[in-house]
């Protein structure tokens, strides 16, 4: 990968892809490519076509999608599983026609079956029922694994899929009916300290484990794995621990400083028990995560403050 090689970031203004533009730029990458929703919807076939013919970017990151917490993904499965088809098989088709020397194209760890054995190792892809909350996503995701392998397999194009664990940092959505709970749960505790409010809801039971990777521990696995990696095997990316939702929900009103009480809306789902990534393969090749979930969540909650508060 050169640094006058013309790269476009699918997604740039996301969670995740505004962390690999930041990266790239750092990095020195000179070329990158983006486009806005409104100045290219991905949905769009003809749209997707006509701008990779123009451009012919050499590498492909995958970083849109219609992304979401247990709500939305449990409330809109039409729409999970339909733009993120389209998205897909639109870019990673673009790209193959066009010339890209690779791409990487981004998963979930939701991908992996909902009782598959922790930690989970990437073979457990397809080894069981998925988890219903979020089944729409994960089908979605797991075509386009398969559409990269596919690709390998029959033209030997260099396409390679990444699944991380649960992500959060800056450009996180904290609106609170399609977050992930680690943007929640810091609005909510932010709203409760600035209100006076004695307590802060919290979903489900508290007791499912979740692992939590900051996103700009995710964009360096990703420059990292375009730079090292060129298996169409998929490669998982994580933190390598997990915790309950409880003891987050604890941390998370500990960095904001709210001492009232948690409460807990059963009526809310759980989702899957626990989805903790097996990262050996990736700490093999060299990589690793960096920035602890404290300090994480405390650069989390400072951009919040600064931007969405
Ligand atoms: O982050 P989250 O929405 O997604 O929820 P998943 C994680 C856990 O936190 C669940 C609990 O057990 C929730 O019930 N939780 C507690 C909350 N309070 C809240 C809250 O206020 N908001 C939210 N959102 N959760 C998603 C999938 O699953 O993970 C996606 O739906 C994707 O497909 C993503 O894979 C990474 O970890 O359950």
């Amino acid at each position: 990968m050169e640094k006058n090689d013309i790269i476009y970031i699918a997604g740039h203004r996301g969670l995740v892809g505004s962390a690999l533009l930041r990266l790239l730029k750092e990095e020195g990458f000179s070329r990158l490519l983006t486009r806005s929703r409104s100045e290219l919807d991905l949905t769009n076939k003809p749209a997707v076509e006509e701008f990779f013919a123009r451009q012919k970017p050499a590498y492909v990151i995958l970083a849109a999608a219609r992304v979401g917490g247990i709500a939305a993904n449990n409330e809109e499965p039409v729409e999970f599983l339909i733009d993120n088809l389209q998205i897909q098989n639109n870019v990673i088709r673009a790209a193959f026609e066009n010339g890209a020397h690779k791409l990487l194209f981004l998963g979930s760890s939701c991908i992996y079956p909902k009782h598959a054995p922790q930690p989970i190792a990437e073979s457990e892809l397809l080894g069981g029922p998925l988890e219903p909350t979020n089944e729409a996503y994960a089908i979605a995701k797991i075509a386009g694994i398969k559409l990269c392998q596919a690709y390998e397999r029959q033209y030997g194009a260099n396409f390679i899929s990444a699944m991380p664990t649960n992500l959060y940092g800056p450009n996180d959505n904290f609106d609170l009916a399609k977050s992930h709970v680690i943007a929640a749960l810091l609005r909510k505790a932010h709203e409760a300290k600035m209100g006076g409010a004695d307590e802060v809801v919290v979903w489900g039971s508290g007791e499912p484990r979740r692992e939590f990777l900051y996103v700009d521990d995710l964009a360096s696995a990703c420059l990292f794995l375009l730079q090292n990696y060129d298996s169409p095997e998929i490669i998982n990316i994580g933190a390598g621990q997990d915790l309950t939702v409880r003891e987050l929900a604890e941390l998370i009103c500990d960095v904001v400083g709210f001492e009232g009480e948690l409460a807990w809306d059963r009526s809310k789902p759980d989702g899957t028990p626990r989805k903790l990534l097996d990262i050996s393969k990736i700490k093999s090749l060299g990589w690793q995560p960096k920035i602890p979930l404290r300090e994480g969540i405390a650069r989390t909650y400072a951009w919040f403050k600064a931007y969405c508060a």
